[in-house]
């Protein structure tokens, strides 16, 4: 595996980084999980932008041009010759010393691995999965925007270790009102009446690339689409519910809290969506 850092390739036994790297130390950095289908990485321009805007909220200044950092992240891909994989890009605040102040971090850290990824096994995209709410709430806009998709994921592994108590693939969160905001590292969605809604991000919730995608599919097959409050009294009578995210992709929810969703099984327009999905990771993204 060839790994990019800062400039270079290494191989994964040189790459190293400080134990003074802020990104460790304080979480301080963002990061993208990108995927690649076909030797074509999927809507890599959104995955920049979006790490860009991060990087914006937090003050840290991306060493590259968002042009040379997109032709690291495709030179990673090619280097590792994958043809459907997954990409990590990590842009940390660098190494400073042990205050927290990244005043004092005068260079950001910046790696690239390219892997492969799978978070559930294969029979819950035909059959559907299991969630569970957690008692963890998402972290609250005004604490630390879910917006960013910054290194300090405890909110979501906490919630995780809820998770791995039960018998569930995932976790679905609440914000400190109870407002759904999204499954702990996926968004989520509801199919009311043919209408395809998502919570609004202003409730507390990234704004997946993938969810966008859905969105944008949605409204071209025809289907009402909508940003929508909802508790999870609306989850559990929904018609369907499905959850959207780089690594998940699209899969079906057919049980929340044990309460069947719809009938149970994976509902129409989810399987509709998953499929035009899986023609669009075929037919688009940047190549290399
Ligand atoms: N919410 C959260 C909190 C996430 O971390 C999503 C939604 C979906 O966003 P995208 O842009 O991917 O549609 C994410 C994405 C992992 C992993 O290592 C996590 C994500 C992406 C890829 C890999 O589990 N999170």
């Amino acid at each position: 595996m060839e790994i990019y850092l800062d400039g270079e390739f290494v191989s994964e036994d040189q790459a190293k980084i400080s134990v003074f790297d802020h990104g460790l130390l304080y979480g301080d950095g963002i990061f993208e999980g990108i995927r690649i289908y076909h030797r074509r990485i999927f809507k890599l321009d959104e995955h920049l932008d979006r790490l860009y805007g991060g990087a914006k909220a937090i003050l840290l200044d991306v060493p590259l041009e968002v042009d040379q950092l997109k032709e690291a992240v495709v030179e990673t891909a090619k280097r590792n010759d994958l043809t459907d994989g997954y990409i990590r890009l990590v842009v940390t605040r660098g190494v400073g010393d042990l205050g927290l102040n990244p005043t004092k971090c005068p260079k950001p850290t910046i790696f690239i691995i390219a892997s492969t990824i799978k978070i559930y096994p294969d029979e819950i995209y035909h059959k559907g999965m299991k969630v569970v709410t957690v008692s963890t709430r998402r972290n609250l806009i005004e604490a630390l925007n879910p917006r960013i998709k910054s290194l300090n994921y405890l909110n979501n592994v906490l919630a995780t270790l809820e998770v791995n108590r039960v018998d569930a693939q995932e976790g679905l969160m609440l914000n400190a009102d109870g407002y759904v905001t999204e499954c702990i590292v996926d968004n989520f969605f509801l199919v009311d009446k043919g209408v395809v809604a998502t919570p609004p991000t202003s409730v507390g919730a990234l704004k997946g690339v993938t969810r966008d995608t859905v969105m944008e599919l949605a409204v071209e097959a025809g289907y009402d689409v909508e940003e929508r409050i909802m508790t999870l009294h609306d989850v559990y009578i929904a018609d369907e519910n499905f959850l959207t995210g780089t690594a998940a992709e699209i899969a079906p929810i057919t049980t929340v809290d044990d309460r069947l969703i719809g009938t149970g099984e994976p509902g129409p327009i989810t399987m509709d969506l998953m499929t035009k999905f899986h023609s669009l990771v075929r037919s688009s993204g940047t190549s290399f």
